[in-house]
């Protein structure tokens, strides 16, 4: 064995990455040396003891190695979130169109200052969003309230922190959003933020580190088969470092089974816009794939 756990007759390369996939009873692994090939894994593997582990990619390749047959795979069929028993965080206000996106919403109730500060504030904005159980998966269903009359989804990078706080990879994240209940007062953000369906995360998670500033991340919405939006922008755009958000999540704070931290949206439709049941949310980031999920109400 090397340091990392792994049979030393494994080739693990450091710049090594992976991508796990989520079904109920097994996870699926594909590694870059074997791109189209997947190990399909019944036991030896947890998402709690990829998250503790004090090598998460050294655990992958050790698992990836010596577990499961490899199969062949179809990646676009509905999975689970890529979760064990971790929490789901979010940071707000992280890129410029968020911030002015929020002005806009917030300017009658007069909460349009606050998004302004936050922006420009050594202290990121950071909430609670999604307990395990609650974040969706890949061709499952988001939610909009009954309650709420604006509504969109917002397309994230999302970072996988390890129990130790070190950052190791990466997935997709929806953060399902009431504007009209934020925008009402911006004390109401758990209810905007926090409700049955408002998280999604998928379709795998990539073991591997932060990709290039030049990543792009995309959506579309289609409604009855026609697109009613789309948004591109790239990770170049955000104001804040992956390691100055995931060290202030950290402070004064243990999370005993790690946690994913959703790093704000880009992408915000017009004021015009608001989700409709049975619309379908498409967001792809590049290198880890496309979470796609019709929407519910709630
Ligand atoms: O302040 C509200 C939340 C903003 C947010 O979720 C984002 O910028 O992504
Ligand atoms: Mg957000």
């Amino acid at each position: 064995m090397d340091g990392t756990g792994a049979p030393l007759f494994f080739r693990y390369h450091r710049d090594m990455s992976f991508r796990i996939f989520n079904s109920s009873t097994a996870v699926f692994i594909e590694s870059t040396e074997a791109p189209g090939l997947f190990r399909h894994v019944e036991t030896g593997f947890s998402f709690n003891e990829l998250f503790t582990a004090p090598d998460p990619a050294g655990y992958v390749a050790a698992v990836y190695n010596g577990a499961g047959e490899e199969v062949s795979f179809n990646p676009d069929i509905s999975y689970q979130a890529p979760i064990g028993d971790q929490e789901v965080w979010a940071a707000g206000v992280t890129y410029y169109r968020s911030r002015t996106a929020r002005m806009e919403e917030a300017e009658t109730a007069g909460g349009d200052i606050f998004y302004d500060k936050v922006y420009e504030a050594p202290r990121p904005e950071l909430f609670f969003k999604a307990t395990a159980a609650r974040a969706r998966g890949h061709l499952d269903k988001v939610g909009i309230r009954s309650d709420s009359t604006w509504d969109v989804p917002e397309p994230e990078f999302t970072l996988a922190i390890s129990s130790e706080g070190k950052i190791f990879g990466h997935t997709i994240g929806n953060d399902m959003s009431s504007r009209s209940i934020e925008g009402e007062n911006p004390l109401y953000l758990p209810q905007a933020k926090n409700y049955t369906g408002s998280c999604a995360l998928g379709p795998c998670l990539v073991v591997a580190d932060s990709p290039s500033p030049a990543t792009t991340i995309s959506i579309t919405i289609a409604r009855a088969g026609r697109e009613v939006f789309s948004g591109e922008t790239s990770l170049s755009q955000i104001k804040r470092s992956f390691e100055e958000l995931a060290g202030y999540l950290f402070r004064s704070n243990h999370f005993k089974n790690g946690a994913y931290l959703m790093t704000g949206t880009g992408i915000v439709p017009d004021s015009s816009f608001t989700l409709e049941v049975d619309d379908i949310v498409s967001i792809t980031i590049e290198g880890i794939g496309t979470l796609r999920n019709t929407v519910e109400r709630v």
